[in-house]
């Protein structure tokens, strides 16, 4: 019947209209794209203790002073992990940080449906990643037209030509993260980058994501016009990840 019809769509709802009501939900986002295009760095420092491919990076750092120290470095964005199942991140940690710190907060999960792009917002994102990989072309567009339309703004990340593809007309994203790691096998193909970049549209801003060890990597990317540069192992493998994120400054 048409009661229960509403009974149970509103059953259906209430956690999403929970999220949207949340304090987090309702602050004005900050914006990744703007902070790239001024500043000179565009590092995104990651914060990441534990991967599927390395196993434990760091178990003593804490997210609160991490956070601040690669803030203070003056990085234009940091990038937290989320996901539970393949990295040891929690929602918390993006909390927390978001209190603490006033430039751009990426959450870094693997995010395939609405929901997630609800919470996003609500634990305190400004910017959310679509791994082109694990999603078709229409998720990609709706999901973005989504994130776009609450002010979170979206990178989608690809690793090979055929991703690319995904990348369809009309699209509402701002930024292509160019991924070096296979995601599946995590061998790491540092010219990835360079031989994908031109294969992308520039009216994306382009930025490199994985592996990235060094200075003369990252001035090699910046000269064929990557405007972005997403780190975290080499950070966080140092006891003190916000004191090497200051060299690279
Ligand atoms: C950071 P690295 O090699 O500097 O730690 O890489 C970041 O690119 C990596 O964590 C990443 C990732 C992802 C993790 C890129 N895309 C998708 C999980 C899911």
């Amino acid at each position: 019947s048409v009661k229960q019809k509403e009974v149970s769509s509103k059953k259906i709802f209430s956690p999403i209209k929970k999220l949207e009501k949340s304090f987090l939900f309702e602050r004005k986002t900050i914006s990744l794209v703007k902070k790239i295009k001024n500043s000179h760095t565009g590092i995104i420092a990651e914060f990441k203790c534990k991967s599927p491919s390395k196993g434990i990076i760091n178990n003593t750092a804490l997210v609160e002073k991490v956070v601040k120290d690669y803030e203070s470095a003056g990085v234009s964005g940091i990038s937290i992990l989320t996901d539970q199942h393949f990295f040891y991140g929690k929602d918390e940690d993006l909390k927390k940080s978001r209190s603490i710190i006033s430039i751009p907060i990426l959450r870094k999960d693997f995010i395939i449906d609405e929901y997630q792009i609800i919470e996003s917002k609500s634990i305190g994102a400004d910017v959310i990643l679509l791994i082109a990989g694990i999603l078709s072309k229409d998720q990609i567009f709706n999901l973005s037209k989504l994130s776009k339309s609450i002010d979170l703004e979206v990178i989608v990340e690809v690793h090979n030509e055929f991703e690319i593809d995904k990348l369809k007309e009309g699209l509402e994203i701002d930024i292509v993260g160019i991924n070096n790691r296979n995601l599946q096998t995590f061998i790491v193909d540092y010219n990835r980058c360079l031989s994908l970049f031109s294969k992308i549209s520039d009216r994306y801003i382009k930025i490199a994501e994985s592996g990235i060890n060094d200075i003369s990597n990252i001035l090699k990317l910046k000269k064929q016009g990557f405007k972005g540069f997403l780190i975290g192992e080499y950070f966080m493998k140092n006891k003190n990840p916000g004191k090497i994120c200051k060299c690279f400054m």
